[in-house]
């Protein structure tokens, strides 16, 4: 069983997300349990008070350390991995969905507004991860794609085992073409070595297809 527990500001972003189709079924077969935890349930103010403006000036609001300690603290064991979703992590490959698997117990600490105060990170966080290089509103989505990645990789989640060492990124190269019924549908025909039977030739087809597509669209997988 994996636990994960995410801190967040805004549950409701990524709630819907967890109790749909795949995320859902791992919970049902009992290979992983989540939990939210919202920092603003940690302050101590009238205001609840969880971000404020930067030391040193500038745009924007800072989240505070006070209730961030307390929420992760809430949680933090001595097996926990801590990893903090910001655009200064290192980028998310299928390599980090497969250490991560392994792991017992994961928290993730969302980012929002400017980010978290730094001292969060001196003394809580094992990880920093980022997604891609581009601009998300905050770490919420970016936490969602992580736990996507990771969930389908536990024991007994993919229907079929062995379905995740199927994955393009897992081999390393993309995937070949799928095709299904009809043989021919608004004049595109299904490739014929696909209906031969033969299985040989339908695996070779496929490896030199998935090698063709590689080369000309990921050269860098290569
Ligand atoms: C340059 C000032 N800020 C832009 C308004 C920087 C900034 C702060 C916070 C940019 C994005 C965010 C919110 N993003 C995340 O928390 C985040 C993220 C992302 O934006 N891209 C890819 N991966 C991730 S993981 C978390």
């Amino acid at each position: 069983m994996l636990r994960i527990d995410i801190i967040t500001l805004f549950p409701e972003m990524l709630s819907g997300f967890l109790d749909q189709s795949m995320m859902k079924r791992a919970c049902n077969r009992g290979a992983v349990n989540f939990q939210f935890i919202n920092p603003r349930a940690f302050t101590t103010d009238v205001h609840h008070t969880t971000d404020d403006r930067p030391f040193g000036g500038g745009p924007g609001m800072v989240m505070k350390p006070e209730p961030l300690f307390a929420a992760v603290e809430s949680v933090k064991t001595p097996e926990s991995r801590v990893i903090y979703l910001s655009p200064q992590g290192n980028v998310f490959r299928q390599t980090h969905a497969e250490r991560l698997a392994g792991e017992t117990h994961l928290v993730f600490l969302c980012g929002h507004y400017e980010g978290v105060d730094e001292r969060v990170i001196e003394a809580l966080v094992d990880e920093e991860i980022s997604i891609g290089d581009y601009v998300l509103t905050n770490g919420v989505l970016a936490a969602g794609v992580v736990i996507d990645a990771t969930v389908r990789l536990l024991p007994g989640v993919l229907g079929g085992e062995g379905a995740a060492e199927q994955d393009s990124f897992s081999s390393g190269i993309l995937d070949h073409p799928h095709y299904t019924r009809p043989e021919t549908f608004r004049g595109q025909s299904v490739p014929p070595v696909l209906l031969s039977g033969n299985h040989a030739a339908i695996a070779a087809w496929r490896k030199e297809q998935a090698l063709e597509r590689t080369r000309l669209r990921r050269p860098d997988l290569l």
